[in-house]
């Protein structure tokens, strides 16, 4: 704990009260791992690293033999594009100091797991080293933005992708601490002047009250679920232009079980202006976060309640005078889907890219995939393509020339890859967030038991007359809506051991909010509640009419 800290107001909560005292975010955190003798970092330490990018978390599954310290990096990569070189430099690190896994995330970003303090350093220097970065990945800031990474659609995902970037970089913290820290291995004199004052231009001392998040959509594919983002942007595209911008605030899935002053929300779409605004639109956005978030409970602390708690009406005002702009009513717009394409496709500009299907986001080599020798042996070979990383957790090698196609099919063969008729459905439609063993926060398996769990819901519908029928299904070990849970139109919220609540109802657009349906499932019992429901659903359904929209209209009412 950091002493002598100026409280200024008893109620504060104590992530502000640090910010406060070391503003430059550096903590100790250089002084900490430059002492053999640590193995790992204290918790105010802890809090400062996530601005950093990192999570310093134990090994779930040897607690019962002792805490084993590891650390949890996340990437920034706005938008989730990587180059051929930046993919061999992530998946050589991995190797090299975490747990052989790269884990691709519901942000478009690469996660390592696993990796020691020594490692720590070495890994972030090298990410940096390769133009990429971890700073502000995690923290009260704002965290990686996401564009649409398919270039099937228009061309003017370019433009889009372009103000991702922008807004990216207008956004990232000034700090001087992240270069000090992991580039130089400098610990900061938290006690200079220089740094005790430090007002970071645009996010002021004490940085936002909480996370911030920021997604670009182009209509109709909602491949990111803008809605669950703080601040969206839909592209309104017109004759294959970018015209300008929907803007959406206020969206947000975290809840805590047993507290309803927490929910999910999704965002209010309060307008529309021109592109050349976008980074003062999300300044404006960003600065409503930093002065009317709730800084005294860190449950209370995100934008999605100042939205819902003072108005729309207020966010348009304070976006118009913040960004010197005037809102014009938002333009019609329809989303339609909010899955990845899989297998070989034709760009927009000819090019070829391949949607790869990841399970649970975690590449890596099993005996009969190497997954992870396949990526690396494209990366190493064929340094023009693009590897794009997708919100659904999946990876798009893009930018791929006719002639290379065959190569790039011949290592994926090699290595048991699929390129085309990957999996099925429901596997292709179902996302989890990590949990255990890494997660500390997670209160039953996710990642590790989602893929079970669907492989038995397949039997269960082939079981009922509707085989190969899509149906989107998360989970998450806990009710932070990591996985964005809350939109699926099947999700498992992760209660206690082997106990999920279930929710259902969610759309394919990714536009409706799913119920609660069962408090508590357990998960022997999966083929005993859902069969009456499936049956039923393969009875009473519409033509065409989709799991979640059935539930909605028949099952929750
Ligand atoms: Fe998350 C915390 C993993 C996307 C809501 N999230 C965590 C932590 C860091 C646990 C912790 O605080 O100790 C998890 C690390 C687990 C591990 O072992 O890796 C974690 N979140 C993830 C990832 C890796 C899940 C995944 O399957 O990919 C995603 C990383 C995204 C990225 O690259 O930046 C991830 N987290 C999300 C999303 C989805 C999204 O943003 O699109 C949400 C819901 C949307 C939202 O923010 O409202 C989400 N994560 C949370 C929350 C709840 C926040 C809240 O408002 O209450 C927490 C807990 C917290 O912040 O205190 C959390
Ligand atoms: Fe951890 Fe909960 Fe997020 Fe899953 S949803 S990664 S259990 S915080």
């Amino acid at each position: 704990m950091i002493e002598n800290t100026p409280v200024k107001t008893a109620t504060l909560s104590h992530n502000e009260v640090i910010k406060d005292a070391i503003p430059t975010l550096a903590g100790t955190i250089a002084a900490t791992f430059n002492d053999p003798a640590n193995d790992h970092f204290s918790d105010d330490d802890n809090q400062f690293l996530k601005f950093h990018g990192s999570y310093q978390q134990d090994d779930r599954d040897l607690r019962k033999t002792g805490k084993k310290y590891i650390m949890m990096i996340r990437g920034r990569i706005p938008g989730g594009v990587m180059t051929a070189k930046q993919w061999c430099v992530f998946d050589q690190l991995a190797t090299n100091y975490g747990n052989n896994t790269l884990r691709i995330t519901t942000r478009q970003s690469i996660q390592f797991h696993g990796v020691v303090m020594s490692g720590l350093r070495p890994l972030v220097a090298k990410i940096n080293e390769s133009l990429l970065s971890t700073l502000a990945a995690c923290g009260d800031v704002n965290r990686n933005v996401l564009a649409p990474p398919t270039p099937a659609y228009t061309k003017a995902r370019e433009d889009v992708f372009r103000d991702c970037h922008k807004v990216a970089l207008a956004l990232a913290p000034q700090t001087k601490a992240y270069h000090s820290i992991w580039i130089d291995g400098v610990q900061l004199d938290n006690e200079a002047a220089e740094n005790k004052n430090f007002v970071d231009p645009l996010y002021g001392k004490t940085y936002l009250p909480r996370k911030f998040k920021i997604a670009f959509a182009i209509p109709p594919v909602n491949d990111l679920d803008i809605f669950t983002n703080c601040l969206g942007f839909i592209a309104i595209i017109e004759n294959d232009k970018l015209v300008g911008y929907n803007l959406c605030v206020g969206g947000g899935l975290g809840r805590s079980h047993g507290n309803e002053q927490t929910y999910p929300r999704l965002a209010d779409v309060i307008g529309f202006f021109t592109p050349d605004k976008v980074v003062e639109v999300a300044k404006a956005v960003l600065t409503i976060h930093r002065d009317f978030g709730d800084r005294t409970d860190r449950k209370h602390a995100r934008l999605k309640y100042v939205v819902a708690e003072r108005g729309v009406k207020f966010m348009q005002d304070e976006v118009n005078q913040r960004a010197g702009i005037t809102l014009a009513p938002a333009k019609p717009y329809q989303f339609t889907t909010m899955q990845d394409l899989l297998g070989w496709r034709k760009a927009v500009d000819g090019s070829w890219f391949l949607g790869l299907f990841v399970n649970m986001g975690r590449v890596k080599d099993l005996d009969s995939c190497k997954m992870k020798t396949a990526l690396r042996q494209v990366a190493d070979k064929f340094d023009k393509v693009e590897f794009r990383l997708t919100a659904n957790q999946n990876i798009i090698l893009a930018n791929v020339s006719e002639a290379d196609k065959a190569g790039i099919n011949a290592i994926l063969a090699a290595n048991g890859v699929k390129a085309e008729n990957q999996t099925t459905v429901l596997h292709a439609a179902s996302m989890a967030c990590p949990s255990l063993p890494t997660c500390g926060l997670g209160l039953a398996e996710s990642e590790r038991a989602l893929p079970r769990m669907v492989e038995r819901l397949q039997t269960l519908l082939a079981e009922v007359g509707l085989p190969g029928e899509e149906i989107i299904i998360r989970s998450t070990g806990c009710p932070n809506g990591c996985a964005r849970p809350y939109m699926a139109e099947i999700a498992f919220v992760g209660k206690a051991p082997g106990r999920y609540q279930v929710w259902l109802g969610g759309d394919v657009s990714g536009t409706r909010l799913n119920k609660i349906w069962k408090d508590v499932l357990k998960e022997p019992e999966l083929e005993t509640e859902f069969r009456p429901v499936f049956t039923r659903f393969a009875k009473e359904r519409n033509a065409g009419e989709r799991f979640g929209d059935w539930c909605q209209r028949a099952l929750l009412n």
